[in-house]
């Protein structure tokens, strides 16, 4: 089976201080969760940055300073958010694109988002699009509800977006589609041909949707921005997580993606495919 890439989201925009002490704030945290996750086996980081008091920023400086802090130790494949967190403009969404990191998220469609409303509509997708273009940008398409493949597909036909693409299912969004197995396996079905896939399931369903993912052959999205218990009752940290998933894969006989081998899966520079690595050593 091909090599299970496991991404890690440790802050997210919605989760405080007070519900977690395990939240990265500053960019030494985030370096240092950066190296653990990759001891732990994840292969890439879905990257939202904060202020010292915890508040969102997408200010560039602040992602500077965590994208070297992460890459000074370890060499996960970096990919920032351009969501960020809810009422932010798309040019403040996308400033961090100029860094050039290896990935970017996109939200393929406007939803519901407990009480507020995330905001993507057509306009702001190819703003983001368009900035992504001309840094460089691989995007990763964040699917969370089952109109947004469409969405895809029509950004594509218009020549905004190419297919095929790495896409990750962010399911159980109040607001988004329900985080079932139904509904993951409905998704994959409707996937563009040659789309490579993740599942970030939310709250308690994180675990039971990544080790579906695992056994349906597609790649799992865990961390403190989509879960933060461990168990009921018992906060987690974001290697632990990633350590469990990387417990459940060995029982299934599913290898783990180092991030070299994850490069090569998800089509981007550097990557070194599993059976190549694995003659080298
Ligand atoms: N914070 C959410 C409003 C992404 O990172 O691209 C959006 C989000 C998606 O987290
Ligand atoms: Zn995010």
């Amino acid at each position: 089976m091909e090599p299970l890439i496991i991404t890690v989201a440790p802050v997210g925009a919605e989760l405080s201080l007070d519900q977690t002490p395990h939240l990265a704030v500053t960019p030494a945290q985030l370096g240092a969760v950066a190296a653990k996750v990759q001891a732990a086996g994840a292969a890439l980081i879905h990257v939202h940055c904060r202020n010292d008091d915890g508040s969102n920023t997408q200010d560039i400086e602040r992602f500077r300073a965590a994208f070297a802090a992460i890459r000074a130790q370890s060499d996960l494949i970096v990919q920032f958010s351009t969501g960020g967190a809810i009422g932010m403009s798309p040019a403040e969404r996308s400033a961090p694109l100029a860094l050039h990191p290896e990935m970017a998220t996109l939200t393929c469609g406007t939803i519901n988002f407990g009480d507020e409303v995330f905001e993507n509509s057509f306009p702001i997708m190819r703003h983001i699009l368009a900035e992504m273009q001309r840094c460089g940008v691989t995007p990763e398409l964040e699917i969370f509800d089952r109109g947004h493949l469409a969405n895809a597909q029509f950004l594509a036909r218009q020549g905004h977006l190419r297919l095929p693409q790495h896409v990750d299912f962010v399911l159980g969004v109040p607001g988004g589609l329900d985080a079932s197995v139904e509904n993951l396996v409905e998704c994959v079905r409707a996937l563009p041909p040659g789309c490579t896939w993740s599942v970030a399931g939310i709250g308690r369903m994180q675990l039971p949707l990544a080790v579906t993912a695992i056994a349906m052959g597609g790649h799992v999205r865990v961390g403190l921005e989509d879960n933060i218990y461990y168990s009921k009752g018992r906060l987690a940290t974001n290697e632990e997580l990633v350590a469990r998933v990387v417990r459940v894969a060995a029982e299934l006989g599913r290898p783990i993606a180092t991030p070299d081998e994850a490069r090569a899966i998800l089509r981007l520079p550097g990557g070194v495919a599993p059976e190549a690595a694995r003659h080298r050593s």
